[in-house]
């Protein structure tokens, strides 16, 4: 099996205009599992609408046995559940552009490492690449297939997973049917959908989703880019305010509360009523699996009129959201709060 193979063996499947919904506003997140039309969907070059009985999963490249599996061969290895925080990296050419473009659902699947078992991959193998079966025209590069990356150096091929179910039930189209890699704390530009190839090998994958596109300049201390990219990997800290939904008035108390989350813990949240003056800690929920950490703090407005809500997540590596110009800059909205009747 060669790695043209990964594209060459498919009869590529008609496509479906992707008119799903790429942006929900986070007032409508107020549940800690996201419904699934609650979810934003993003798709290159469309919806491929696989048959599946012609899918079949290969894996190659590093390994000494590659296997090819199909849907019901795949269903026989034991099922994994996990509930993840999903997150959009936002453009793929804008590193400075936030979007907060986020949701927390539930997977299931199967353990790669499972379907890895008596493959023998080679300890030398740097990176996972992983093929989806998109084809048209993106941002005027013609795409034969989504591929994108995953750097064994700095993640735990342990915490991937082929998944299959989404809130317990069948992937739909939309979000990857019939199978999508998952790769919990990593931006979701690298969960690849209608999953076909994973290739292991010692350089980046070829392709613009891993070259052109998805790679951040490097800013060196005076703030000036270095010249070396940044692939966008792991995710960084954000939060998002749910509430206070509506009807704030003076005097009387109200909650500020919303989702926060990181590639790894996120060990304090602080909200400002002021646009950023003045900060107060949230209570924050400890994070469970790798799901977003809710947080909260009561507030009783002293004064009528518009007030700048700011949140601003920090994470167990120590590392505190920007305030502007990045992914992950602070979220902000406003809020009327009314005299009092
Ligand atoms: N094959 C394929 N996988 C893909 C994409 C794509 O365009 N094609 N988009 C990626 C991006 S940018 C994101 S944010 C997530 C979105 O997953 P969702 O649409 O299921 O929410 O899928 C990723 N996987
Ligand atoms: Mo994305």
């Amino acid at each position: 099996m060669s790695v043209d193979k990964c594209e060459m063996a498919w009869v590529k499947p008609p496509m479906l205009i992707n008119n799903f919904p790429m942006n929900i506003p986070a007032r409508e997140l107020t549940s800690r599992i996201t419904p699934v039309d609650k979810m934003f969907v993003l798709a290159a070059t469309g919806i491929p609408q696989v048959d599946v009985d012609q899918w079949r999963l290969q894996i190659g490249g590093m390994v000494s046995r590659p296997i090819t599996l199909d849907f019901p061969r795949l269903l026989k290895y034991s099922k994994i559940e996990l509930e993840a925080c999903h997150v959009c990296a936002g453009s793929a050419v804008n590193a400075r552009a936030a979007v907060h473009r986020v949701a927390n659902v539930a997977w299931g699947g199967v353990a790669l490492v499972d379907l890895l078992e008596g493959t023998q991959l080679r300890t030398s193998a740097k990176f996972l690449w992983a093929y989806g079966l998109d084809h048209g025209t993106y941002r005027e590069h013609v795409v034969n297939s989504y591929i994108k990356d995953i750097p064994l150096d700095r993640y735990f091929i342990e915490d991937l997973m082929v998944a299959y179910e989404l809130n317990g039930k069948p992937l739909s189209p939309e979000h990857g049917y019939p199978a999508r890699l998952v790769a919990p704390g990593l931006y979701g530009t690298n969960m690849v959908k209608w999953l076909t190839c994973l290739w292991f090998s010692d350089e980046r994958a070829p392709g613009a989703f891993t070259h052109e596109f998805y790679n951040d300049p490097e800013l060196g201390a005076d703030g000036n880019a270095t010249g070396r990219m940044l692939p966008v990997w792991e995710v960084q800290p954000d939060a998002i305010l749910v509430g206070p939904q509506a009807g704030v008035k003076v005097g009387e108390e109200t909650l500020l509360w919303g989702w926060a989350w990181s590639g790894c813990d996120v060990v304090r949240v602080e909200a400002s009523t002021d646009g950023g003056a003045t900060w107060q800690r949230t209570r924050l929920q400890a994070r469970e699996h790798e799901a977003w950490q809710r947080f909260d703090l009561p507030w009783t407005p002293t004064a009528a009129g518009r007030h700048a809500l700011v949140v601003r997540a920090t994470d167990s590596h120590g590392v505190t959201q920007p305030s502007v110009s990045a992914r992950n800059a602070q979220f902000r909205c406003q809020v009327d709060v009314e005299d009092a009747a």
